[in-house]
């Protein structure tokens, strides 16, 4: 992608609305666009990353025996007042009329819809265990949105809905969803603790949520201090093996958020907990019978018998992931993008855009990144130095080519946005390393 045909409008001075780093950085980098409180437009750098996180969630969740379907946002009230939530969820939810006066809403999570859903397919045991999940925009109509994307008021969920035959078989599909989980985060890059949690309004018994450790996290949290120094879950445990043991070591320490943590309740001194905040990048849930019973999402058993299904649900918060990574992973000079999730893996500066021969060989060598399928963005812009390297790092792409002097003896500076690491070579080995890391 050229700079000079691209739609990036980078802001070189702070917003002053902006509180934490994420929110900053996502703006003068220019991701997003605000349009009302907690409602962005997604800009085309924010969307490549958007839709890398949504990539990344898919190929787990589909891992995992999920299958991906998609609901509409726009749910009927009637929906809601059969589970009995639709005057139980308050202010937050967005209530409209259509044209007939018939109450409508804007879904803030989707229990009801699904289990509507999967009623009215789903009629004998033989079609159970089914998993299936979405990733679409909602709306909460916040008190307080804030933080950017991290409190939206519109924002993108992945929420997955199951649907089992008896406890034992519900467990099981929790657990492999917890495992998905924190493959998913792990390969974003991101280091989440799971942990008890309160199961809220989606309601249940078993619920944790995956927890980012930062200051700027909305959710107080406790933690035995081990959690400090793990490592993201690697082990190769297989779906369908037994991930009671894998479940069991990834819950023993102690780990909660502060509407579940009872003081002096924890199994470990009160005071050798870490006390610390989090930001809530996803929230699991098992509650039962709790929409299958109302709204009649029963099947029938071998026997003939009547089986009102188990469920859980499953959520990730997509948008905010894209605040939380920024979060994690910046300096003073701008985001740092894990490889995974990078809007472009490289960019190439031309430093030398008045010079013709030079622009030629940068233009020839951002031809063969990209037939190499190296994803670059080619700063061809008519402007300082200083400038470029500026937008550059602001923008964090993990790679950067500087091509300068050096050009005219077909060398280029390689520089690792990270660790600020710079080596100068000649194009053919800087492609090399670029191609060996895609
Ligand atoms: N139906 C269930 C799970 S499918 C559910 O709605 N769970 S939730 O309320 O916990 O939301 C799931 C995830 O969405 C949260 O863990 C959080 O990461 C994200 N989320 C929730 N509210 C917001 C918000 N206002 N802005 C951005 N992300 C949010």
């Amino acid at each position: 992608m050229r700079l000079t045909q691209y739609f990036l409008p980078t802001l070189k001075e702070n917003p002053a609305e902006a509180q934490i780093a994420s929110h900053r950085l996502m703006l003068r980098a220019g991701m997003i666009h605000q349009t009302s409180a907690g409602i962005y437009a997604w800009l085309p750098l924010g969307l490549r990353v958007l839709r890398n996180i949504e990539a990344i969630i898919r190929h787990h969740q589909n891992q995992a025996g999920c299958f991906e379907v998609l609901m509409p946002t726009i749910q009927s009230a009637e929906l809601w007042q059969q589970s009995g939530r639709y005057e139980a969820y308050g202010k937050e939810m967005l209530r409209i009329t259509d044209r007939h006066d018939r109450p409508m809403l804007y879904g803030p999570t989707n229990e009801e819809m699904i289990t509507q859903l999967v009623a009215s397919h789903i009629k004998t045991y033989r079609d159970v265990p089914k998993n299936l999940y979405h990733i679409q925009w909602k709306f909460r109509d916040e008190v307080r949105p804030r933080f950017g994307v991290m409190r939206g008021r519109e924002f993108l969920m992945k929420d997955g809905y199951s649907f089992d035959l008896d406890f034992a078989a519900a467990k099981k599909t929790y657990q492999k969803i917890f495992l998905s989980y924190l493959r998913i985060f792990a390969a974003l890059g991101l280091r989440a603790i799971p942990m008890q949690a309160d199961a809220g309004a989606i309601g249940g018994d078993m619920s944790h949520e995956f927890i980012i450790l930062a200051e700027t996290g909305e959710s107080g949290v406790f933690c035995h201090p081990d959690w400090l120094h793990a490592e993201p879950a690697q082990e190769a445990v297989d779906y369908g093996d037994d991930l009671t043991p894998f479940f069991e070591k990834y819950t023993r320490l102690y780990a909660a958020t502060d509407e579940k943590h009872v003081p002096g309740k924890a199994p470990i001194a009160e005071a050798a907990l870490i006390k610390a905040r989090g930001i809530e990048v996803g929230h699991i849930f098992y509650f039962g019978s709790k929409y299958s019973q109302p709204m009649g999402a029963v099947v029938t058993g071998p026997k003939g018998e009547a089986i009102t299904l188990e469920m859980g649900s499953y959520g990730i918060g997509v948008s905010r992931l894209v605040g939380a990574i920024i979060e994690a992973s910046h300096d003073a000079a701008g985001i740092v993008w894990p490889e995974a999730v990078a809007p472009f893996k490289v960019g190439l500066l031309n430093l030398k855009t008045n010079d013709a021969a030079a622009t030629k060989s940068c233009d020839a060598f951002y031809h063969t990144l990209q037939t190499h399928g190296i994803e670059v963005l080619y700063d061809d812009r008519d402007e300082r130095a200083g400038t470029k390297f500026a937008d550059m790092d602001l923008i964090g792409l993990p790679w950067q080519i500087i091509a300068g002097r050096g050009l005219e003896k077909g060398l280029v500076e390689l520089k690792n946005r990270k660790t600020g690491e710079r080596a100068e070579l000649s194009l053919e080995a800087a492609l090399k390393r670029l191609v060996g890391k895609k």
